[in-house]
């Protein structure tokens, strides 16, 4: 179909929406059967990396230099021998000898980020969980508005990574404006998101990168709940 030049895609100082209709796919370097879509890293201005792996069965990842977390999009990869399937999800330590190996065509998220040390605290250890396991909390008590935490609140974690289900009509209490950047991709359904001064329409296999204060807020449009996995950074101090 010839889109004649046009894309919801948009790049800001403070915020990146990147739709899949503008997704490039490139092998990164050491991986095996397998390419990236890299969404944002330090070239784009964030002090992490995210990207989409594609995988054939077989596929692998390198051995990741920085720590690593990965979330299962669809089909099954093995972390360390641990079979996840879609929603499973692992965090890898910085310099780990884990394989990342696709047991069928699979999808997977990847995020990866230098840990940063903190003092009287011991790096993470190696962890796989599922999503479907995580205790929901409500945001602001608002039953409409489901969070799961994917990493442990653990002060040794230098990060998050939640998943986040509206129901259509639910939004964010407030426009959100902190000193956390965000990584997020949409899981399922859509709305309205409003970085900065744009108000996007954004829907399933979008992905956005808000800056650190890039103003936020979330409205879900539609008859299906709109869900996203969201990354920031976390417990560290901002100096
Ligand atoms: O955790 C967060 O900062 C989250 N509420 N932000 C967001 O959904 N844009
Ligand atoms: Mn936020």
């Amino acid at each position: 179909m010839q889109h004649l030049g046009h894309t919801r895609s948009c790049l800001r100082p403070d915020h990146l929406l990147q739709t899949p209709d503008t997704f490039v796919r490139a092998a990164l370097p050491g991986m095996r059967h397998a390419y990236g879509i890299v969404h944002i890293s330090r070239a784009g201005g964030a002090a992490f990396t995210q990207y989409t792996a594609e995988f054939a069965s077989e596929g692998e990842l390198p051995q990741a230099e920085d720590q690593r977390f990965v979330y299962v999009l669809a089909g099954e990869v093995a972390v360390d021998g641990h079979v996840l399937d879609a929603g499973g999800f692992a965090y890898v330590p910085a310099g780990s000898a884990a394989r990342v190996v696709a047991k069928t065509t699979a999808r997977a998220v990847v995020i990866e980020k230098p840990y940063q040390t903190l003092q009287g605290t011991e790096p993470p250890a190696l962890l796989v969980g599922k999503e479907a396991d995580r205790t929901a909390t409500y945001l602001d008590d608002d039953p409409w508005l489901e969070v799961r935490a994917l990493v442990p609140d653990a002060a040794a974690c230098d990060f998050q990574v939640n998943t986040m289900t509206y129901q259509p009509g639910a939004a964010l209490p407030a426009v959100e404006i902190h000193v956390m950047e965000h990584g997020l991709l949409m899981l399922g359904g859509g709305g309205i998101y409003r970085l900065s001064d744009c108000w996007h329409p954004v829907a399933a296999g979008d992905f956005i990168w808000m800056a650190p204060y890039c103003p936020q807020w979330f409205g879900a449009v539609g008859r299906t709940p709109a869900k996203y996995l969201i990354y920031k950074d976390w417990n560290r101090h901002p100096r």
